[in-house]
C-alpha cells in the first residue's frame, strides 16, 4: 500500500514536472516570437503568456502545500511511533480560522479603501442622489450582516477548537434561534426591497410631462445615433421599413415634424433640463449605459423604451468638482453585442442653455439634399401623386 502510493506521488511529481517544462517552453515561445502583423494578434499572445505565467504560479503554491503537508504528516507519525503527543491540529486548524479572518478583514478593509476610491463622482441627475442613497444603504446594511457573520464564524471556530479538556454540547433544534436568523433578514431585506420599488418607480415615471427635450438614440453594430427635434420641437415619426443607406434611422418624411429633425455626433444637453431619451435598437440588444447620471435602459429591436432624466451638473462644474480638467460625461453601450461592441462609446456635453442653443443653431439637418433626391427618385418610380406633405419636404 505504502509503495503504491509512493508510485502515486511519483506520477503526479513528473506530471507536474512535464507540464511545468510544457509551460515555460510555451511561455518563451511566445516572448521569442517576432512581433505578429496587427495588434490583436500581440495582445492574444501576451494574454496566453499571462495565463500560463499565473497557472504555473497556481501549481507551483499547490504543489508546495502539498509538500508541506506531507512532512508535517512524517513529523507528526515518527513523534507518535517515539511515544510523543505529536502535533496538535486541532490548534493548527483553529489558528488558521483565526488568521484567514484578520487576513479575509483586511482584504475587505483593502477592497473598500482603494477600489472604493474609484467610485464615480458625485451623481450629475436629479434622480442620481436617490439611487446612490439605495446604492449606500445596501452596502451599509451587508456590511454590517457581513463582518458580524464572519467575525462570529471564524471566531466560534477558534475559540471553541478541538479540545480534550471539554465537550461539544449537542443541540439538534432550537425555535428561537430559527425565528431570529429568519425574521430579522426577512424585514431586512423587505425594508431594503421595499425602498428600491419606490426610488424605481420614482425614476421611471412614465406619464407624460410637456417641456421634455425629446433626443432619439439609436443603437446598431457599433455606434449609436443621435436625432435631436428641430425648431418645432417635435420629433417625426419612425418606420424601420423605410430604412435606407441614405435613411439609416427610417425616418418617416410624410410626418411633417421629421423635416426639421437633426442629426447630431454628440449628445450635447441643456443643465436643468428634463431630457426624454428614446431609445431604439437596430439588430441586437444593446443598452444605454450614461454612469454618471445613473441612467441605464435597454436598447431593444422592435420595443421603443426611454428613459427621463434631468442634468443638474454641466460638464465645466464636473471638472472643476472632479479637478480634472479633461472630464467627459460619457455614453457606454453595457451590454456585450458584438467584437466592436467597445466602440460604442460616445461623449456626453452638458451646457447651459445658451450654450445649447448655439450648439444646436450650427447642428445639421437629418435630412440631407442627397436624402431628399433620393425621395424625389422613389417618389417619380412609383408613380404615385405626391401629397402636399411630400412636395414640401421635397422643396424644403
Ligand atoms: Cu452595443
Amino acid at each position: 500500500m505504502g509503495f503504491k502510493k509512493l508510485m502515486t506521488f511519483k506520477k503526479a511529481l513528473s506530471l507536474f514536472t512535464a507540464l511545468t517544462l510544457l509551460g515555460v517552453s510555451t511561455a518563451m515561445a511566445q516572448d521569442a516570437a517576432p512581433a505578429a502583423p496587427g495588434a490583436s494578434a500581440a495582445d492574444t499572445s501576451g494574454m496566453w503568456t499571462g495565463v500560463i505565467y499565473y497557472t504555473l504560479i497556481f501549481l507551483s503554491v499547490c504543489f508546495c502545500i502539498a509538500i508541506l503537508g506531507k512532512v508535517l504528516k512524517v513529523y507528526d507519525l515518527s513523534s507518535r511511533m517515539q511515544g510523543k503527543k505529536g502535533i496538535n491540529w486541532n490548534n493548527i486548524m483553529g489558528i488558521c480560522c483565526l488568521v484567514f479572518l484578520i487576513a479575509g478583514m483586511y482584504g475587505a478593509y483593502w477592497s473598500l479603501t482603494v477600489q472604493g476610491s474609484m467610485k464615480l463622482p458625485v451623481a450629475a441627475s436629479a434622480h442620481g442622489g436617490d439611487i446612490d442613497d439605495m446604492f449606500n444603504l445596501t452596502t451599509i446594511l451587508t456590511l454590517i450582516v457581513f463582518v458580524i457573520t464572519q467575525v462570529c464564524l471564524f471566531g466560534f471556530m477558534f475559540y471553541y477548537r478541538g479540545s480534550d479538556k471539554r465537550k461539544a454540547h449537542y443541540l439538534p433544534h432550537n425555535n428561537t434561534i430559527e425565528k431570529i436568523w429568519t425574521i430579522i433578514p426577512a424585514i431586512v431585506l423587505t425594508v431594503l426591497v421595499v425602498f428600491g420599488f419606490f426610488t424605481w418607480q420614482s425614476v421611471m415615471d412614465s406619464t407624460e410631462r410637456k417641456g421634455d427635450l425629446n433626443i432619439d438614440i439609436t443603437g446598431h453594430q457599433f455606434a449609436w445615433e443621435l436625432r435631436y427635434p428641430g425648431p418645432d420641437g417635435k420629433l417625426g415619426s419612425k418606420k424601420y421599413t423605410l430604412t435606407t443607406p441614405l435613411n439609416n434611422l427610417g425616418v418617416d418624411f410624410s410626418d411633417k415634424n421629421s423635416w426639421d429633425d437633426i442629426h447630431a455626433d454628440t449628445l450635447v444637453l441643456p443643465v436643468n433640463q428634463p431630457i426624454r431619451l428614446n431609445i431604439h435598437a437596430q439588430d441586437v440588444i444593446h443598452s444605454v449605459f450614461m454612469p454618471h447620471f445613473r441612467v441605464q435602459l435597454n436598447a431593444v429591436p422592435g420595443l421603443p423604451t426611454f428613459f427621463r432624466f434631468t442634468p443638474t451638473i454641466t460638464t465645466a462644474q464636473m471638472r472643476t468638482e472632479t479637478d480634472n480638467p479633461n472630464f467627459e460625461y460619457l455614453l457606454y453601450c453595457n451590454k456585450i453585442c458584438g467584437g466592436a461592441h467597445y466602440n460604442m462609446q460616445k461623449v456626453v456635453r452638458v451646457v447651459s442653455r445658451a450654450e445649447y442653443q448655439d450648439w444646436i443653431s450650427h447642428q445639421k439637418p437629418y435630412l440631407t439634399d442627397a436624402l431628399k433626391k433620393q425621395l424625389k427618385m422613389a417618389a417619380a418610380k412609383s408613380g404615385k401623386v405626391q401629397t402636399s406633405s411630400n412636395t414640401l419636404a421635397l422643396n424644403n
